[in-house]
């Protein structure tokens, strides 16, 4: 299928855009190789993601999800940030303070590829959390075996991640409400948007006109392999894959 016309008019969108805000899910890193949650049949080692990454599974067997978290950072560790990434870091410096990332993605590679304004809505690989004092501290990514302690208190470090059932991080939260709704034009990116609250805010960059009467709907403009669960909300879908597509909307706004 010949994308062109629909990457022509999200560049149209983006060069008329004074903020930008952007969600990505796990389909931005796919091309990197790290594997999305919902693609192929969930299971991680015949368990459900939901029974390795839930406060249930943490209660029931904290070694069996180290070893799954362990393996998830020595796989990040060995990846790259891929053209899709990079593009995005270069959007940040065209918008610079009007162009805000928000992401369910714990990998880093947002990150590593440039981007500052970074909001994790799910957590980081590379931090745990004392299960005893709540002391948040970088870890890298290396292997930190089954029973990881805390320096400070001696109590169980887990990874500092958000679990199903578990809120968001507050401020993080706030800070990519406020983005969504300031922004004109809302990228969509690489995410089924079935997770909530995260997905929620694709409804909310299009119904800021309702809240403040003078806002119009931002458009919404949706990257992906297959459209997602908040199509409904797309003013511009663009499937195919964020690693390629991105940067060939990045190289139309700089031609301006
Ligand atoms: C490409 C591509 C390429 C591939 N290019 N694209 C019933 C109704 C509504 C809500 C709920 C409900 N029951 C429970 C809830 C709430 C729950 C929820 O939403 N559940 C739904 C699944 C039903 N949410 C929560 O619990 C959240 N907390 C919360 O609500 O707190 C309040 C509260 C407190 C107490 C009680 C009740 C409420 C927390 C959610 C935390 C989610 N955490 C996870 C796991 C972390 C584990 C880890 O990473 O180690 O975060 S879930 C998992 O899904 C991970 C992801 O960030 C998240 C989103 O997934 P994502 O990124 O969309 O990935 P995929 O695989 O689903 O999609 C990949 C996409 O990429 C696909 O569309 C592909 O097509 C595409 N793709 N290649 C472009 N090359
Ligand atoms: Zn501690």
């Amino acid at each position: 299928m010949d994308l062109s016309p629909y990457i022509a008019e999200a560049i149209k969108l983006l060069r008329e855009a004074k903020s930008v805000a952007v969600l990505t899910g796990a389909g931005v890193s796919a091309e990197s190789g790290v594997p999305t949650f919902r693609a192929s049949d969930g299971l991680w080692e015949g368990h459900r993601i939901e029974d390795v990454a839930s406060p249930d599974g943490w209660e029931r067997d904290s070694n069996l999800v180290w070893t799954f978290y362990n393996l998830r950072r020595t796989n990040v560790s060995e990846v790259q940030p891929n053209p899709g990434h990079y593009a995005l870091a270069e959007m940040e410096k065209i918008w610079g303070e009007d162009f805000n990332l928000i992401t369910q993605n714990v990998d880093g590679l947002h990150q590593r590829a440039g981007n500052t304004r970074v909001w994790e809505l799910h957590g980081a690989l590379n931090r745990t959390e004392c299960t005893g004092c709540g002391d948040i501290v970088d870890q890298g990514l290396t292997d930190l075996g089954t029973d990881p302690r805390c320096k400070k208190c001696g109590d169980l470090v887990r990874p500092n991640i958000v679990w199903f059932g578990e809120s968001l991080p507050h401020e993080v939260w706030k800070k990519a409400q406020e983005a969504t709704f300031l922004c004109d034009v809302f990228l969509v990116i690489g995410t089924s948007a079935v997770v909530y609250p995260a997905a929620g805010l694709v409804r909310l960059a299009k119904q800021r006109g309702d809240i403040v009467g003078e806002l119009q709907p931002a458009k919404v403009i949706e990257i992906n392999i297959t459209p997602s669960d908040v199509v409904t909300y797309v003013d511009v879908g663009i499937y195919g894959p964020s690693g390629e597509v991105l940067p060939k909307i990045l190289e139309g706004i700089r031609k301006g």
